[in-house]
């Protein structure tokens, strides 16, 4: 018998798929890259991290905030993508006109991953963070987004309309849709309604994007977590439509875990990794169970 000897060298690396979030951080771990790099690892993919912008924030506030220079957002971007093997990416928090800017004319080019663009542009309180002319730099960056996920606010903002109603929500769907990018999701959390309901469209079809709607505070960091678990769907090569629709139950699943959560005094994280069932066990185990 022969044996064949393959030098350890040359064994096949099997390699996990790579996903990339270009979004700002929160100390308090809610929102931002933490919320991100938390949803790619329980996604089963490995996450990397540009930084746009640090926020001092817990649960109740948001303290303080330094943006990073378009340069250093730009050097960070080069050392990632010129090693590393990223298969989508998602941007949060973009901070300054210019890193939409330079991001935008990045993605135009083709020298972006296939991107998931969320938009940042109205605060959790409803009012605009930036004006009109960062409005227009996101347009540029849909052009060349995969997914677009905008909240009612943001959709609102970039239609000029106001939006409330599931009809008045697949009427932005579409006109953003005609910006460019393959999937428009318009996110609807916000209606409070029995059902948390969003609505896609993809150049064809409306798709409703159902869940049942969790009564909890603890919500911070939902549209982070949707918008990086459809880039992480996506690197792990899910079409568009069904990146969103798992996404979607990745998101529920993850306020249903931490809805009954004490983890500060504000609104809380959501249960991305589902710790929730690892508490249960530890409190049984306390009861004697
Ligand atoms: O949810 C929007 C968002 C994104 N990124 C960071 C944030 C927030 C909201 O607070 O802090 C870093």
């Amino acid at each position: 018998m022969t044996r064949l000897f393959v030098p350890s060298d040359q064994l096949p690396r099997p390699s996990p798929k790579v996903a990339l979030t270009i979004a700002g951080t929160d100390s308090g771990a809610g929102a931002g890259v933490g919320a991100d790099l938390r949803t790619f690892a329980a996604s089963g993919v490995f996450g990397t991290l540009v930084v746009t912008a640090v926020t001092a924030q817990n649960t109740l506030e948001i303290r303080e905030f330094l943006a990073m220079t378009p340069e250093m957002v730009q050097a960070q971007l080069d050392a990632v993508l010129d090693d590393l093997p990223v298969a989508a990416a998602k941007t949060g928090m973009l901070a300054r006109f210019a890193i939409v800017e330079l991001l935008a004319a990045r993605a135009q080019a083709g020298k972006l991953p296939p991107l998931v663009v969320d938009p940042v542009l109205v605060s959790s309180s409803g009012s605009p963070i930036f004006g009109e002319e960062v409005a227009a730099a996101y347009r540029e960056l849909f052009a060349a987004a995969v997914v677009i996920t905008p909240n009612l606010p943001e959709a609102a903002l970039l239609t000029g309309r106001e939006i409330a109603s599931l009809d008045e929500m697949e009427e932005a769907a579409r006109e953003l849709h005609d910006l460019g990018p393959q999937l428009v999701v318009v996110k609807g959390g916000r209606r409070r309604d029995a059902e948390a309901v969003d609505v896609a469209f993809d150049g064809n079809c409306v798709s409703l994007l159902r869940a049942p709607w969790i009564d909890t505070l603890n919500v911070h960091g939902t549209g982070c977590t949707f918008s990086a678990a459809i880039a992480a769907n996506l690197a792990l090569g899910l079409e568009p439509l069904e990146a969103a629709l798992a996404a979607k139950q990745f998101v529920t699943r993850a306020i249903q875990g931490s809805s009954k959560w004490h983890l500060g005094a504000g609104h809380g994280a959501l249960d991305q990794i589902g710790a929730g069932c690892a508490n249960e066990t530890a409190a049984k185990a306390d009861e004697g169970l």
